[in-house]
């Protein structure tokens, strides 16, 4: 079974970060430091399918389970990142029930999606039996990031064999015309992660969410989001390198 479920079906909150650098080396450092899962950010970050393959190898040398940011709801890169053994994908900028029910048949095997059958790499990681497991086995997220989304919520919640909701609050506070980015006090901002959280807890989905921020991540798991990305491995290396170039630039 992916190993999130069992986190979550224990009802704690996993922990995840994003990998934006191109790097099967950094991919490791990172999968060793001990995350419930990493998420490959093919949208933002700034890897091709290659780089991205090399790091869901560095990856399984470790129990952290690799997920991907996919670039867009794509079906032919949706399939080519679970053939390559991704154990979920997150969808941005979905904007309604009919793009959820593309993306979960992208990742589905017939009769209820399209997927094709040639799970390459996914076989050898997970097995002989990986196409019957593979409904289990495969996480399907729809990125909850856009004013549209906000008000599609209970249709976008309702597409059957979706796995659950990610809150995009950067890109969601951009739409919703907000000036501060992603603050999750904003009492605009906070209606909708309410709304997402109860819809959530009605379909029986996962609730997940991005944040750039460490204190909000307690938050966040507090008020009941399942899985909770926290930042990405750039942002964590230039916090790191800029620490240290103040502490040795005032030095005596
Ligand atoms: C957003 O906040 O828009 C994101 O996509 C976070 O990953
Ligand atoms: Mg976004």
């Amino acid at each position: 079974m992916n190993p999130l479920r069992k986190i979550w079906a224990e009802g704690r909150t996993s922990f995840d970060a994003f990998l934006s650098i191109p790097n099967s080396w950094s991919a490791e450092v990172m999968a060793h430091a001990g995350f419930d899962s990493l998420t490959i950010d093919m949208q933002h970050g700034m890897m091709d399918f290659q780089t991205t393959l090399n790091m869901l190898q560095a990856i399984g040398n470790t129990d952290t389970v690799p997920l991907i940011r996919l670039p867009w709801n794509d079906p032919a890169i949706t399939m080519h990142v679970l053939d390559a053994g991704a154990r979920g994908v997150i969808c941005p900028t979905i904007n309604s029930a009919e793009e959820v029910e593309a993306l979960v048949s992208a990742c589905r095997y017939p009769p209820r999606g399209f997927r094709s059958y040639g799970p390459l790499r996914a076989t050898i990681k997970m097995g002989p039996d990986y196409a019957k497991m593979a409904r289990q086995e495969v996480l399907v997220f729809a990125m909850i990031e856009t004013a549209t989304a906000a008000a599609e919520l209970e249709a976008i919640a309702s597409v059957p064999d979706l796995d659950g909701l990610f809150v995009g609050p950067y890109d969601l506070s951009v739409s919703m015309g907000l000036t501060n980015l992603a603050d999750i006090y904003d009492p605009k901002l906070k209606e909708v992660l309410d709304r997402i959280l109860a819809t959530c807890k009605a379909k029986n989905l996962i609730a997940g969410i991005f944040t750039g921020k460490m204190e909000d991540a307690k938050t966040l798991a507090e008020w009941g989001f399942n899985h909770v990305s926290h930042t990405h491995d750039s942002a964590m290396l230039t916090e790191i390198a800029k620490a240290k170039v103040k502490f040795l630039k005032n030095l005596p």
